[in-house]
This record gives C-alpha cells, sequence and structure tokens, in this order.
C-alpha cells in the first residue's frame, strides 16, 4: 500500500515538518486572549460512578470455555449449528441458569434443513418496558470447537448473568440475557428472535450489547460504533483500566448485533479481533506481536481453550459486567450527565493545508460556559501527529486540544477533551478547527460535539 512508502518517506521529512509547524505556531497561532499556555492534555474520563459491577472472575469464564472444549471433543469437534454439540452446550447454559433463578426460554427455528435454538434467560424484576439486553452467538463453525468464536462471548455473558444473580442485584430496567444459534449461518437465530418480536415487544428493547470474539489471543481492544450511550459506557471503562481502544468500523452485518441494529434498536458491543492483522502502531498500543491475525486459528479447528488470552477475556468480561450494570441502572440510555450538542457532518482536512472548522451555534443556555466543557472529537485521519486541534469559542479565543506530533503514527483521534471555558459566554458558534500540518496522510472531521 502507497501508505507504507509515503510513511517512510515521511520520516525523512518528519523533522523538517515539525520545525515548520514549530514556526507556524509560534507565528501564525491566533493572538488568543485565553488560550491556556500549555496544552489542554485529553483527559480520560473516570468510569462513570454507576459501575458498581462486581468483578467477574476470568477463572469462572475459562471454566465455561473448559466445558464447551468437553462438549465439542465429545461431539465430533464442534458446537456447529444442526450438529450435537450445539443443543448440548444450550443445555449446559440453561442448567446454570435456572440454578441461578433466571426464567429460561429456549427458542426453536429451523434453517439449513436443521433446528436450531436461541436460549433466552429474564432476570425477574425490573421495569418490562424498559428491558436491557446482551447476548452472544452460541454456534461454532463446523471446523473447531469454536471457543474464541464464540465461546468467550458466551460464556462471558454467561458469568454476567450469574453476577446478577449471585449479586441479588434489582436495577430499574429488566435484564434479558441472550445465547442465538445459527450466527455463523448469517446470524440467523438472531434475526429469527427480532423478527418474531411484536413491534411493542421491539420498543420495549432499550438497548442490545453483543459478545462476539472477547479473549482472541493476539488481542485488540475494539467498541462497536454505534449508539453513542452504549460506546461512550465502555470506552470510558476501558479508559478508566488505562487501557485505549479502537473503534470497530467494520461490525455492521458480521454479528447479532445487527439483527437489533435494523429493527432500530441501540446496539453496542465489544471485539478483540479475527483474522485481520495486527499493525505496528496497534501492537504498540496493546502489545502483542504485529504482522499476525489478532486470531490466527478464526474458523479453525484450533480455536480451542489454548487460543485464548486470558486478560483480553477478563478485561472485556468485566467491561461487559459494567455496562450491563450501568445501563441497567438508570432510566433511560440518555448521556450521563449535561447538555450535549453535536454536529457529525464530515468536514474534509486539506492535506498539509489550511485549517477546517465544524461549528455549532449554541442558543438558549444562560450565562458562561462551564469549567469543565466536555469537547468531543471524532476525527477520521491516518498519521494523526500531523493534526493540530483547537477549540475556538464564540469570541474567537482559541483552546489548543492537540499538538501535531511527528512521530505519532497512529489513526485518528478519538478523545473528550475538559476545557475549562468558564470565561466564555455559552451561547454563540463555537468551532473546532482543525489543521494538517504534514503531506500524504489525510482524513475528515466526523463529528464535533459540546457537553455543558
Ligand atoms: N463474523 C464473526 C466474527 C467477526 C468478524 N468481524 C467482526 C466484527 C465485530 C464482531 C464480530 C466480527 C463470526 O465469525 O462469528
Ligand atoms: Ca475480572
Ligand atoms: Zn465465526
Ligand atoms: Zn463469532
Amino acid at each position: 500500500m502507497t501508505i507504507h512508502a509515503s510513511r517512510i518517506s515521511r520520516r525523512r521529512t518528519a523533522a523538517s515538518a515539525v520545525l515548520a509547524l514549530a514556526a507556524l505556531v509560534g507565528g501564525a497561532a491566533p493572538t488568543a486572549l485565553a488560550a491556556p499556555s500549555t496544552p489542554v492534555a485529553p483527559s480520560a474520563p473516570a468510569a462513570p460512578s454507576a459501575a458498581t459491577a462486581p468483578d467477574i472472575p476470568v477463572a469462572n469464564v475459562k471454566a465455561h470455555l473448559t466445558q464447551f472444549q468437553s462438549i465439542a471433543s465429545a461431539n465430533g469437534g464442534n458446537r456447529a449449528h444442526g450438529r450435537p454439540g450445539y443443543r448440548a452446550s444450550v443445555d449446559y447454559l440453561k442448567a446454570k441458569l435456572d440454578a441461578a433463578g433466571y426464567t429460561t426460554t429456549v427458542q426453536q427455528f429451523t434453517t439449513n434443513g436443521s433446528v436450531g435454538y436461541n436460549l433466552i434467560a429474564d432476570w425477574p424484576g425490573g421495569d418490562a418496558d424498559q428491558v436491557l439486553m446482551a447476548g452472544a452467538h452460541l454456534d461454532s463453525v463446523s471446523s473447531g470447537p469454536g471457543i474464541n468464536d464464540n465461546g468467550s462471548g458466551s460464556a462471558a455473558v454467561l458469568e454476567a448473568a450469574l453476577a446478577v444473580s449471585r449479586a441479588g442485584y434489582q436495577p430499574d430496567k429488566h435484564l434479558r440475557f441472550a445465547w442465538w444459534g445459527a450466527e455463523e449461518l448469517g446470524l440467523v437465530g438472531s434475526r429469527y428472535y427480532v423478527g418474531n418480536l411484536s413491534a411493542t415487544e421491539r420498543s420495549k428493547i432499550s438497548g442490545y450489547l453483543n459478545f462476539d470474539m472477547i479473549g482472541s489471543p493476539n488481542p485488540g481492544y475494539f467498541v462497536y460504533d454505534d449508539d453513542p450511550v452504549i460506546e461512550k459506557t465502555f470506552k470510558d471503562y476501558f479508559a478508566g483500566i488505562g487501557v485505549p481502544t479502537e473503534i470497530e468500523t467494520e461490525a455492521d452485518g458480521r454479528s447479532d448485533h445487527t439483527s437489533f441494529k435494523n429493527a432500530g434498536i441501540p446496539v453496542g458491543g465489544l471485539f478483540t479481533g479475527a483474522g485481520r492483522t495486527k499493525t505496528s502502531a496497534q501492537a504498540q498500543k496493546w502489545g502483542g506481536t504485529a504482522g499476525q491475525a489478532f486470531d490466527r486459528c478464526y474458523h479453525s479447528s484450533c480455536d480451542t481453550t489454548s487460543n485464548i488470552n486470558d486478560t483480553a477475556l477478563d478485561r472485556n468480561s468485566d467491561a461487559l459486567a459494567h455496562a450491563v450494570w450501568a445501563l441497567s441502572s438508570g432510566g433511560t440510555t440518555e448521556p450521563p450527565t449535561g447538555d450535549t450538542y453535536e454536529n457529525t457532518n464530515d468536514v474534509a482536512i486539506p492535506d498539509n493545508g489550511g485549517a477546517v472548522s465544524s461549528s455549532l451555534s449554541i442558543t438558549g443556555r444562560t450565562g458562561n460556559a462551564p469549567s469543565n466543557l466536555q469537547v468531543g472529537v471524532d476525527i477520521v485521519h491516518t498519521w494523526r501527529g500531523d493534526l493540530v486541534v483547537d477549540l475556538i469559542a464564540p469570541d474567537g479565543s482559541a483552546y489548543r486540544l492537540k499538538n501535531a506530533s511527528g512521530s505519532d503514527s497512529a489513526d485518528n483521534v478519538r478523545e473528550t477533551y475538559t476545557v475549562d471555558a468558564s470565561s466564555e459566554t455559552a451561547n454563540g458558534t463555537w468551532q473546532l478547527r482543525v489543521q494538517d500540518t504534514a503531506r500524504y496522510d489525510t482524513g475528515y472531521i466526523n463529528s464535533f460535539k459540546l457537553t455543558f
């Protein structure tokens, strides 16, 4: 890909780019009245205070994986749709959930000439008109036991459900957990489930959280780019434990959340990667091996209990439980605090060119902006080190959010910055100003958000 060629040549120019930038910032920076003398560092938002979820013991999750492995080994080496290993997996889960006090339902469907099963587990209580769901597909491909794909998601969802029972948790919302059949044949089980809900039943589902491959041996930490509140819940959790995340931009159509999204239900989820190769930038960020697939045993017979990264499985299991607690205790899945304004129009950023802006015209507020104004920045751009990012207040004051950094070769800027804007009037036109200060890599402003 030419991108690598340009990146190699970029290293030779990186130094000049940085020097050029130093001159630019020294000379051309606007004479901002309120620009802070030092850059406003991106603040990793603390985990929401509602995070009262218990820690999920990864040993418990792994014990379920061992059971799935035994089931596959005793049933032709897989847990695929239409095969005895799949039904045995359903029976294993159902016994655990029944013993834990759940109301379970086995929903039967037929596809590809075989009978398939969804397992639904309702936790008694909560507002029946606000149902939060978490799910995972339980079937493997026929070529292997499917321990990462998707024993990992199935086991983590089970263990979160058992944690709810152990805690005697009684959330505002009604909790429903689900395990889908025949995902590998095309999301068949989850499509059947959603397709058989009445419009009224669908409208009661406040959100669906999906977990498909969350223990990959060479893991990445990906968050689905779908409902913003669900996405923020996961991102804030990982930020709270110091683990950087990336947006999974290829999830659409790739797993069971799609069945819910197509019905207009808010969705989100986590993913640690399949056959795609981990980049060197990602290996720097997450560890593991660059140039190697996140899961080399994807859809293969080697997807066994040895095909799991325990740390990734643990972190994602804990993030799952955190999201179940955080999204079920409140009345709605609206942003937890403050009024949010967002401009999601894409604005192309000229390569090594002039600054461009995304703007928000705020009206109807009183007084000044807060001292902890939350500035949500989402810029899609390779080699983000090219970029200088400023918040421009209605009176023209510039607040530096991000400086250029020639060596920062990672992609995209997805951060929430905290700015002391208490000297600025809240009403007026606020701008997110972005400038690409080095050649070759390009991108665009994806969204600009202010939370007062
Ligand atoms: N289709 C899933 C694996 C998969 C591939 N890309 C994504 C993105 C998000 C979730 C899952 C996946 C499977 O093979 O089950
Ligand atoms: Ca844990
Ligand atoms: Zn699969
Ligand atoms: Zn899967």
